[in-house]
């Protein structure tokens, strides 16, 4: 038993020294590398126990390779180049060219040895955070190992005792690693292919950055006023559309490592949670959601049937978590009146622009001076004008005609005739305008005090 504990303590190569061994360091599987931001079609395992792999959007899954019946991962924590959306890319830290690092998929009673390489210009350790694993694997700096240095390389290694939804990450430097975007989705398919089948399986990782328009490192000691509302490092319109075909089974997998809770909330469908932190939700334990919050550090497995045909919006539903960069400490200007303010401000800012007097809506729609590599604050355009939204928003695209398997944007939905909210004149009063009219000109509040002040005081 002893003997035994020690040829494998020292094949893993989680030596006294914590580096690796040269022979295991040797036989390190190739690190795959990847930098697109466009999500990859999901491919069946090569090797190993069959199961249906899930689909990271705008990311990818770990290649793997089986050696000697162990299912071997390299993982390399470096310093990449992520585009946030068209328009804006940020320097983060990831793993294997990407933020989040690519998804690791496995099945449940696989034993794993994962490789992993620190090219990051400081120490790190990579947590296995939600999977049941021993106490030297679970990857706390300073408390169950030593750091990894930069050019180090360590080994993991455990079998996977449950299925379900997890997630890695740094517990090195924590809150500057993650705050730079080191983390990635750990996925634990269940033994039996059959248990809790989906004909999509979705995953990706709800996170935040603070990139100061025009600049694209991330703040690192910003606690909770996070800027980019993100999911796997993509703010709307950035964001893959997730695709169904009318009928289909859909799950989402979702993880969340933010400072801050994110009640995600769908349109157009209940779905029920099926999948939470310790694993999967027995049907009796279940109950319909439009909504679920997923709280810092949880996973959250939703699924529904596809059955309603349409653009579906799936999005965080803080509404600033919908928006990008920028106007957070703008004051509110609703029933202001800017018109003999702006010419003289002009005299000061040139480009000074009175806005928000009838909300903020505006902003979605125009093309506004930004600084360099700076996202709008709201914006996307749909086939019936701005979408005016940012962060953590995308489209569910459901179709009767999708191809089974395919992961190719159908387009905008069609609506069938009569099924459309429209301008009407039916019911208003005459003198009201409506949308057939030319544009109204902008209604404005003028609050006018009570005027007791000269009436018998
Ligand atoms: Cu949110």
């Amino acid at each position: 038993m002893n003997t035994r504990r020690h040829f494998l303590g020292a094949a893993a190569g989680l030596l006294a020294a914590g580096a690796a061994s040269r022979h295991a360091l040797a036989a390190a599987p190739e690190a795959a590398s990847r930098d697109s931001a466009e999500t990859a079609t999901p491919r069946q395992p090569q090797a190993g126990r069959p199961y249906n792999p899930v689909v990271t959007l705008n990311g990818w899954s770990l290649p793997f390779r089986m050696h000697d019946g162990v299912k071997e991962f390299h993982l390399v924590a470096e310093p990449v180049v992520r585009e946030i959306a068209p328009g804006m890319t940020a320097k983060l830290w990831g793993y294997n060219g990407s933020s989040p690092g690519p998804t690791i998929e496995a099945v449940e009673g696989d034993r794993v040895r994962i490789f992993v390489t620190n090219k990051l210009p400081e120490h790190t350790t990579v947590h296995w955070h939600g999977l049941i694993l021993p106490n030297g694997m679970d990857g706390v700096g300073g408390l169950t190992q030593p750091q990894i240095k930069p050019g180090q390389t360590f080994v993991y290694e455990f079998v996977l005792k449950h299925p379900g939804t997890f997630m890695y990450h740094p517990h090195a430097d924590e809150m500057v690693q993650m705050a730079m975007g080191a983390m990635g989705f750990f996925v634990v398919h269940p033994k039996n292919p059959r248990f809790m089948p989906v004909d999509r399986d979705y995953v990706f990782l709800i996170n935040a950055y603070d990139i100061d328009p025009g600049s694209s490192v991330p703040r690192v000691n910003t606690m909770l006023d996070f800027n980019l509302w993100t999911w796997n490092s993509r703010a709307f319109p950035g964001i893959a559309p997730v695709l169904a075909r009318t009928g289909e089974r859909v799950r989402l997998r979702m993880g969340n490592l933010t400072m801050t809770n994110h009640p995600i909330h769908l349109h157009g469908h209940s779905f029920e949670v099926t999948g939470t932190d310790g694993g999967w939700v027995p049907k009796t334990a279940r109950w319909p959601e439009v909504t679920v919050d997923i709280a810092v550090g949880q996973m959250r497995a939703i699924e529904f049937v596809a059955d309603n045909p349409g653009d579906w919006a799936l999005h965080c539903h803080k509404s600033h978590h919908t928006m990008n960069a920028m106007g957070h400490n703008v004051p509110t200007m609703i029933g202001v009146r800017q018109d003999d303010l702006a010419p003289r401000l002009q005299k000061l800012l040139p480009d000074y622009m009175g806005m928000g007097s009838s909300g903020m809506a505006e902003m979605g729609a125009m093309e506004m001076p930004l600084p360099d590599n700076t996202l709008p604050m709201m914006t996307g355009r749909g086939p019936y004008g701005p979408i005016e939204m940012g962060g953590m928003f995308t489209v569910l695209k459901v179709r009767d005609d999708l191809p089974r398997g395919s992961y190719a944007d159908p387009g905008w939905y069609r609506m069938p005739p009569g099924t459309q909210a429209h301008a009407t004149q039916a019911g208003i009063p005459p003198a009201a305008t409506d949308a057939t009219e030319p544009a109204p000109t902008p209604a404005t509040l003028d609050v006018r005090k009570p005027a007791h002040d000269h009436q018998g005081h």
